[in-house]
């Protein structure tokens, strides 16, 4: 067990004590130290007044100059102190992960609040109240560790729920279906999303040959291509994404029955995605975008939350169900299988080290305690491989285990001994078992009661490579996906799949997609033919034909799930020297009371001076500061800055951003001439508002419908 510090959490709690409490939860809010940290259990804080070492402890008297031959000659080899510093430095990275590794995490507090002894011998879902220790890390999942978070990608949600019996790892993504149903074709699927070998590009993206080629010779991905098209692949916060375990696992009870199970984490604060020409320019103006709300939010004291629902399901369901529930292509609808919700986790604690606990983090699906079990699912079963072994090229050792992040909070015991940066020191002789030295065995023993017993599935069958027959239908719930979208939802998607293949070089692989697009929905075949200006082909060779019969399922919308309140969400106010400060007042009363955060744009950073005469420092210059930032925005300029505004570039693509974003746009009227000079003055509609004093809750209000979708303009 790694060696515990003495400072406890409490620690980085009591340091917010001093600060204003959260808006939203009341708590105070955590900002951590900018020296010694967040107070996290394991972190090494610098601390003022110590003597500078080496990494072997030896004091050091400089670390401004290495040791020279006199003052202008060459470095002596002789100087340790430069080469441990260099020689650390050299060293510094590991590989990044193959996929996921544009990350992001945090730690937090997982509730259980339903006892599901019933089901599940999981001590984590015996007791409601009881709190398990998580951390949890989102990513993207094609681009390299240091591309843009608003790719146009799927998002991984994994979570380490540091339980009582074992680390549980749910590594999940914000999707629910997968591209493939056989682990086998895991490399060539990464393969043709990531950059071409030849060029090193396309980056984060899958918008080029390879990918769709790909997938033309891929029906099974057909149905995760429509959520990849959808705006669920560009959220616009980690905070407002749902999370899916994808596969169906087991649960097992005490008496060893068991369950299916699929599990879905469902955010507190409701869905939200962005427009993709907001993406693209959010990946301009901030490529940090995600990280970034995720880290204000949860030092704001705005904790993020999410429920943990499980869909439970018996044998018989699994036999008279549509589609094969061991295929991670299908999802099974809430309609016909309703989530029942059994705790909540909160994001309570940012990282102290990016690297220490986010790099080194080692999810894996095999981390199961008792009580949870894997289903045949044979995506499940090849990932069980890939993410014990994986942790090897990443973190080089076996003992990744002993790494702060990835050990177990309860005790560890087996005969697992030495291999490279062991950091225990077992003592004594005996490093097996059984073992009898001194008349009695010592030492763990494994325990057919307390331990985990593999679920005693009858298994028969001959030893086959082939896919069953179950697994053929691979466009019917591809269907059902587009139809339970609302209008805007399936615009964007037709839009996203006509920018995607306007991407393809290749002409063959835009008509075989045409083709596959034709067997899930003919209006999208259409639409998607249309933009790219191409006859539609014949409708590709199916194994079996598209079911018509589905019904649509809200669930699978975001639009139909929107929170319908401003909570959590960012305005932007445009200030200029004279803006009104009590109407700027105002409105920040109103936010404040609603949770949702206010930032200041304007011309200069250095502030504005506002009417009542006192000088307001602004968060953000205009020329850093496009629209895509911000959820509303609200254009406060005072009367006479307004001509220089309206001449600046960056000041109308604010505002004309805006507008076409289908954003909500709090104006005064001195910005009317600014709203010209944007080219939307004499198109201003319901979703451009006036704001005084006195309306100020009143928009405030009316922002929570996000956006003005009423608007029928094109971005
Ligand atoms: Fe992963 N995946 N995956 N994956 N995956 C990895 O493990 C793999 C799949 C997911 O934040 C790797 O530690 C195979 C589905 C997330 O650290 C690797 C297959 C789902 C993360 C790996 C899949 C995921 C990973 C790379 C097909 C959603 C990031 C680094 C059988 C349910 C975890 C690592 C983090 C990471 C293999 C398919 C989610 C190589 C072989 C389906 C969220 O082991």
């Amino acid at each position: 067990m790694p060696k515990k510090s003495t400072k406890s959490r409490a620690t980085g709690a009591a340091k917010g004590e001093g600060k204003s409490p959260s808006p939203v939860t009341g708590q105070p809010a955590k900002q951590p130290d900018p020296i010694v940290g967040s107070g996290g259990e394991h972190h090494q804080p610098v601390q003022g007044g110590q003597v500078l070492t080496s990494a072997q402890g030896a004091p050091l008297s400089d670390d401004q100059n290495s040791l020279r031959a006199g003052e202008r000659g060459p470095t002596l080899l002789e100087d340790f102190a430069m080469r441990e510093k260099i020689f650390h430095f050299d060293h510094e990275r590991i590989p990044e992960r193959v996929v996921h590794a544009r990350g992001y995490g945090a730690h937090g507090t997982f509730e259980t609040t339903a006892d599901l002894s019933a089901v599940t011998r999981a001590a984590i879902f015996a007791k409601p109240g009881a709190k398990t220790e998580a951390f949890v890390r989102f990513s993207t999942v094609a681009g390299a560790k240091g591309s843009f978070d608003l790719a146009r990608d799927v998002r991984g949600f994994a979570v380490k729920l540091y339980t009582t019996e074992g680390n549980w790892d749910i590594v999940g993504n914000n999707i629910p279906v997968f591209f493939i149903q056989d682990a086998i074709k895991f490399p060539d699927l990464v393969h043709a999303v990531k950059e071409a070998p030849d060029r090193a590009f396309p980056q984060a993206q899958s918008a080029h040959d390879s990918f769709w080629d790909f997938v033309s010779f891929t029906p099974e991905a057909i149905h995760m291509t429509l959520w990849q098209m959808s705006d669920r692949a560009i959220p616009r916060s980690f905070r407002f994404m749902e999370g899916f375990g994808v596969h169906t696992f087991r649960f097992v009870n005490a008496d060893g029955v068991s369950s299916f199970v699929k599990f879905h984490w469902r955010p507190l604060q409701g869905l939200q995605s962005v427009l993709w020409n907001e993406a693209v320019k959010i990946n301009g103006a901030d490529p940090d975008f995600h990280r970034r709300d995720l880290w204000a939010a949860i030092t704001s004291g705005d904790l993020p939350q999410w429920d943990l629902a499980v869909q439970v399901f018996d044998e018989s369901f699994a036999e008279e169900f549509d589609f094969d529930v061991l295929d991670a292509t299908k999802l099974i609808p809430e309609e016909l299988v309703p989530l029942q919700v059994v705790g909540r986790l909160t994001l309570d604690r940012v990282v102290d080290n990016d690297f220490a606990e986010t790099e080194q983090v080692a999810f894996g699906t095999g981390n199961v305690p008792p009580g949870i079990d894997f289903s045949d699912d044979p995506l499940l079963q090849g990932r069980n491989f890939s993410y014990l072994d994986t942790q090897l090229s990443r973190l080089g050792t076996t003992n990744f285990t002993q790494l702060p992040i990835n050990a177990p909070r309860c005790p560890v015991a087996h005969f697992q001994r030495d291999g490279q940066m062991q950091t225990e020191v077992p003592t004594g002789r005996i490093n097996y078992e059984p073992n009898g030295f001194g008349g009695a065995e010592r030492g763990p023993r494994a325990d057919p009661s307390a331990g985990f017993q593999s679920y005693q599935e009858p298994v028969d069958g001959a030893k086959v490579r082939a896919r069953s027959a179950t697994f053929a239908d691979h466009y019917s719930q591809a269907r059902q996906f587009y139809i339970s979208q609302t209008p805007v939802e399936q615009d964007h998607i037709v839009k996203a799949y006509t920018f995607e293949l306007s991407k393809c070089e290749i002409p063959q692989v835009r008509t075989r997609m045409l083709a596959h697009l034709l067997n899930v929905h003919e209006d999208l075949a259409t639409g998607v033919a249309a933009g790219l200006g191409m006859p539609l082909p014949e409708a590709a060779a199916a194994a079996m034909p598209t079911r018509t019969d589905l019904p649509p399922s809200d669930a699978l919308s975001i639009l139909k799930k929107g929170p319908g309140s401003f909570a959590g969400r960012k305005l932007g106010v445009l200030l200029t020297d004279g803006s009104d400060a009590a109407v700027l007042q105002a409105v920040r009363e109103a936010l404040s009371e609603m949770g949702a955060v206010l930032e200041t744009v304007a011309p200069v950073v250095g502030g504005v001076t506002l009417s009542d005469g006192s000088v307001l420092m602004a968060d953000q210059m205009i020329d850093g500061a496009p629209s895509v930032l911000y959820d509303a925005v609200l254009l406060l300029p005072g009367a006479k800055a307004v001509p220089e505004l309206a001449a600046r570039s960056t000041a109308k693509d604010f505002v004309s951003d805006a507008f076409a974003h289908h954003k909500f746009i709090g104006h005064n009227a001195a910005s009317r001439s600014l709203l010209e000079a944007a080219g939307v003055g004499d198109l201003l509609d319901a979703g451009c508002v006036k704001v005084t004093r006195s309306t100020a809750t009143a928009f405030v209000k009316k922002c929570g419908a996000l956006r003005f979708w009423e608007r029928g303009v094109q971005p």
